[in-house]
């Protein structure tokens, strides 16, 4: 008796054994069947899900490991520029090369959406996009992040193309090598145009009929793409954002941007993050709904390729970075289109305390001439506003404008006081006009009479505009000559 128990235990066990090891070698076998195409696995188990540790990529409709991408050889081309120790590691590119580099290209990174986003379904038949980035010395591992997250997160079929523009870069391979990545072009200028004639380059090599702009040192998120396709999709006015979350330029975490900011900007042509307004929070009963913005970040954002070249695509005599979001901002709000940020749609961005690059003419000059053609070609007698916040920019060359004034007549937009109206009425402005800003003691701003005239005012006073409209609350900013802020006051009319 005991020894038939003892046998029947033996053999049980043997089975056992034996039934482990053929599932095992059944769920590594390689899996060969044509016909299940996107929800095919690899690895242990038959979920859904790519196992975090061995990313996948899909491509095609075949679902192939990321190794095989291409003939592209990702260790050589991260081992090729190294950090030597003693080597600042934020020297090159303000943030810390060494913890980017660290990292490795296809980390898994936390779905910052509201969890009633992952419930939401999109159309089977969206058009697909081209990716268009434009860099200027951009670190290798912050790029090919950039690219691998996007090839990672997207479905496929939606990729059309990543079109990088090399704005001549010191180092040509840093963009020709990722051609060999399946989906990437790599164009390069011959000269630094900035990032505004270098998106313009882009879109007008684009095929697809969506365009799909990114900063070169992003991470997409879960499902980033499909909520601005959507949207593009159902009305091609639509210009649309996702939430920008933020990656540490220390350590390269990433982090949850809050979800109830819109975009804003101050007189002096600042682009601020700033909070929904109350009433519209109440309004929003539903977390995944869009959120109109008044402008955009600029970097991040989908955007029909028709309407974009409709609409003038960009103001190309702007140079190298800055004020073409507000260009755009106002053209689209101005010329029937509309801005939004949409909730469900994350990507991260490094963000970053100064620029990397130089700028060929300075950057105070190029901001200034860059904003003051923003201000000249679209905000009409608003633009007063924008002189008095940002005095220097006062008899600064912004070039001929008279190309752009010409689009808005053929365009037929409204006046900027719509703008004022209908799209941002709380960047209202001063009604004291006449009255002086002034420094008290070291700390202190308030308004007063003014004292002195013309060049005898004293250094500690700026006069105030004699103003129209209504004043809810008006930020005043005081910068020193090198852009650093002395003060910020902020005034509210109850
Ligand atoms: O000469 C240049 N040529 C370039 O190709 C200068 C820059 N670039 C590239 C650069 O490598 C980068 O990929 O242009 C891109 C933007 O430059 P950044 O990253 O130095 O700019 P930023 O992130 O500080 O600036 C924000 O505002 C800019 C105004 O011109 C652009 O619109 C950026 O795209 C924009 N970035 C974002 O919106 C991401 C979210 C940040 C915010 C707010
Ligand atoms: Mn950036």
């Amino acid at each position: 008796m005991r020894r038939i128990r003892a046998n029947a235990i033996a053999i049980l066990t043997v089975a056992w054994i034996l039934g482990t090891f053929y599932y095992l070698w059944q769920d590594n076998k390689p899996q060969s069947s044509p016909s299940s195409s996107a929800s095919q696995t690899r690895g242990r188990g038959h979920g859904q899900k790519v196992i975090p540790g061995r990313l996948e990529i899909h491509r095609d409709d075949r679902t192939i490991p990321l190794i095989l991408l291409g003939s592209f050889d990702e260790k050589a081309y991260l081992a090729a520029k190294q950090l030597k120790p003693g080597d600042d590691p934020y020297k090159d590119h303000a943030f810390n090369l060494q913890e980017s580099d660290r990292l490795g290209s296809e980390r898994a990174i936390r779905d910052t959406r509201h969890y009633r986003c992952a419930a939401l379904t999109y159309d089977t038949d969206l058009p697909s996009t081209s990716i268009v980035i434009t860099f200027h010395n951009e670190a290798r591992s912050t790029l090919l992040r950039t690219i691998k997250s996007v090839l990672m997160r997207s479905p496929p079929s939606l990729i059309q193309e990543i079109i990088l523009i090399d704005d001549f870069s010191s180092d040509p391979e840093d963009c020709q090598l990722l051609t060999q990545i399946p989906k990437v072009r790599c164009l390069r200028n011959g000269r630094r145009e900035g990032l505004i004639r270098s998106r313009v380059r882009g879109a007008n090599t684009a095929s697809a009929s969506i365009l799909t702009f990114l900063d070169s040192h992003c991470e997409v998120n879960t499902d980033w793409l499909q909520p601005m396709i959507q949207r593009v999709k159902e009305d091609h006015t639509r210009v649309v954002s996702p939430i920008i979350d933020v990656i540490s330029l220390d350590n390269f975490a990433y982090l949850a941007a809050s979800a109830d900011l819109r975009g804003g900007f101050d007189w002096s042509l600042h682009f601020k993050w700033e909070q929904i307004p109350i009433e519209q929070k109440m309004a929003r009963s539903d977390p995944t709904q869009a959120i109109r913005t008044p402008v955009i970040a600029g970097g991040i954002f989908v955007m029909d390729r028709s309407w974009f070249n409709h609409l003038g695509q960009y103001d190309t005599h702007m140079d190298i970075w800055g004020g073409e979001n507000f260009e755009l901002s106002f053209r689209v709000w101005l010329c029937g289109g509309s801005l939004e940020i949409l909730p469900c749609s994350r990507v991260g961005h490094v963000f970053r305390k100064r620029h990397p690059y130089d700028f060929p003419e300075g950057n105070a000059l190029t901001y200034i001439k860059n904003t003051r053609r923003a201000a000249e070609v679209w905000m009409d007698e608003y633009k007063q506003y924008y002189y008095s916040a940002r005095p220097s920019a006062q008899g600064k060359a912004f070039g001929s404008i008279t190309d752009r004034l010409a689009l808005r007549r053929k365009l037929n937009c409204k006046p900027f006081r719509w703008y004022m109206e209908n799209v941002y009425p709380e960047l209202s402005v001063l009604k004291q006009g006449g009255l002086c800003l002034e420094t008290r003691g070291t700390d202190g701003l308030g308004l007063a009479e003014c004292r002195g005239l013309g060049a005898n005012r004293p250094q500690s006073q700026v006069r105030t505009l004699p103003l129209e409209g209504d004043l809810l609350w008006l930020t005043v900013i005081v910068r020193n000559t090198s852009d650093s802020v002395l003060h910020t006051l902020i005034f509210g009319s109850n």
